[in-house]
């Protein structure tokens, strides 16, 4: 029986400048069902993951408060470094030192503070029930608790603190699991749940209001000493071994070499020197399309290769400069290369605008892919709300657009010193997506029914498949892409949050 579609040798040999819209995979066999399927993958050489999916370094992108969801939910955000060395490395300890469903930097007040001291973190913060230390730090000795019900009928707001606070108090010890945690704060019926060590010193605090939220994570991508794992972005410039070096100490996983061309010897130097000096802490090279950069770079000393040039949503290269490559072409070779030369993974980085995007590259042979456009615009990533013609939007914007590069971003693309600034991507606005972790869970979800309609139980599997030519390939000309797509209405509703339309 001959086969239908090409297996993808084939398939790539003989097509060039294929995007994931150019190609369509042809269903397998199905004897399993969803909850059968891993999505387990390599992000490095060293680093296995639950979750095939990254937040790119962008500064309206990823900081520490998506780095803790992409983690928890089994991926990864790499921080960028659009700011200073002492802020990245905050940004990163921020996402080391986070423990979920405990709040390790809680606002604390000395008992020399007053009550209107309460009043103005309550008028800031919204929350009450404030633990009060010795010398009003945290990792001080605890020595009391205020809550609403201390104060609520106090006249004198000039009061102390120390005469007011509730000094019996329910604690536990540091290094509790969430599970016992939420235990001892249910039965204790208090509203607040400080953390304390071996000296009583306080360290963390637990909220009631918080024990619907704490659903444990399964998944989470966690270094060995538990922590959650992060990423940071890094240039090849001299004077960023200073940032390296602080980004080691504040406990980076990975670092991210971003760089628009990574075949320079800026970046052989980087990797060398970075591998030499700290050989434990995987390092991405990047970013490559074809063979031979792939080839500088992991000679050089990389552990993943990260994927695409001109590709992104908010990017002007290919326009602007004429280099680049279409990013399914780009994903597949090298993806094949690396695998044959040096068995590293690679991540498909940018373009990723449909959902089923994200299933075509790892199609390709990438074992992660990154996302900037698609997570933008989420609760969790930097910058506010605001409107645009009645839609609620956040700010997008590429890391050499003129806007970036004010800031500093023109660092990966090595003209900042350039008197004219020559710009590689836009700035622009996406729509308000809600919290990142449905986004996320719903694109997983969506994957899960992917793998299975190819008859893989494993993204493994899928690899596989690739090489062994049992995945087939079939070119989706422009009308197929037509007919693909919803047509003939008048109007519709997308199922979820516009993923369908973004994508046009
Ligand atoms: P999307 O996920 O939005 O399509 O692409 C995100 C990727 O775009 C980033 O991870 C990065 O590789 C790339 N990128 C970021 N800023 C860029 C500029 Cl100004 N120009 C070209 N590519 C850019």
């Amino acid at each position: 029986m001959s086969s239908n579609g090409l297996d993808a040798k084939t398939f790539f040999e003989h097509e060039g400048g294929i995007t994931y819209n150019d190609f369509i995979l042809l269903p397998g066999y199905i004897d399993f069902s969803l909850d059968e399927i891993s999505l387990e993958t390599y992000l490095t050489r060293n680093i296995k993951i639950k979750r095939p999916v990254i937040s790119s370094p962008m500064d309206t992108v990823t900081e520490s408060r998506m780095a803790i969801s992409m983690a928890m939910l089994g991926g990864m955000g790499v921080i960028h470094y659009n700011n200073s060395i002492e802020s990245q490395a905050k940004e990163v300890r921020r996402v080391k030192r986070y423990e979920n469903g405990f709040i390790t930097e809680p606002v604390v007040l000395s008992p020399n503070n007053t009550i209107r001291d309460v009043d103005a973190l309550k008028e800031a913060y919204g929350f009450s029930g404030i633990p009060i230390t010795e010398d009003g730090t945290l990792n001080a000795r605890l020595v009391g608790i205020v809550t609403k019900r201390d104060i609520d009928f106090e006249a004198d707001r000039t009061k102390k603190v120390r005469d007011v606070m509730t000094t019996q108090l329910v604690t536990a010890p540091a290094g509790i699991s969430l599970a016992e945690g939420n235990r001892i704060l249910r039965e204790s019926k208090k509203g607040k749940l400080p953390l304390v060590d071996k000296q009583g010193r306080l360290v963390s605090l637990m909220s009631r209001t918080d024990l619907l939220k704490n659903a444990d994570f399964p998944c989470a991508s966690k270094s060995k000493d538990k922590q959650l794992i992060v990423g940071a972005a890094l240039s090849t410039r001299e004077d960023d071994k200073e940032r390296l070096d602080e980004l080691v100490k504040a406990g980076v996983d990975v670092i991210v070499i971003d760089s628009s061309q990574g075949n320079s010897v800026f970046q052989i130097n980087m990797i060398r020197y970075s591998k030499k000096k700290y050989p434990h802490i995987d390092i991405v090279g990047g970013n490559v399309v074809t063979v031979s950069q792939c080839k500088s770079l992991i000679d050089a000393g990389a552990d993943a290769l990260r994927i695409g040039m001109g590709s992104g949503s908010i990017c002007i290269t290919q326009d602007t400069l004429a280099v680049g490559r279409a990013q399914g072409s780009a994903v597949y070779h090298t993806a094949k290369f690396a695998r044959e030369y040096a068995n590293i993974p690679v991540i498909a980085d940018g373009g990723i605008a449909h959902i089923g995007h994200i299933v075509k590259a790892l199609a390709l042979g990438a074992s992660t892919v990154m996302m900037g456009g698609l997570l933008a615009g989420t609760s969790e990533s930097p910058g506010e709300y605001f409107y645009e013609g009645g839609v609620r939007v956040k700010k997008y914007r590429g890391m050499a657009s003129h806007e970036a590069m004010e800031k500093g971003g023109g660092k990966r693309y090595l003209s900042s010193e350039d008197r004219i600034k020559v710009a590689q991507g836009v700035t622009g606005t996406v729509v308000d997506k809600g919290s990142v972790i449905n986004l996320v869970s719903y694109l997983m979800q969506s994957l899960l029914h992917s793998l299975q309609e190819l008859g893989y139980r494993s993204i493994q599997e899928l690899r596989n498949g690739i090489y062994d030519g049992t995945l087939r390939f079939e070119k989706r000309s422009q009308s197929a892409q037509v007919e693909g797509s919803v047509h003939n209405l008048y109007s519709f509703k997308e199922p979820h949050l516009g993923l369908l339309r973004m994508g046009r």
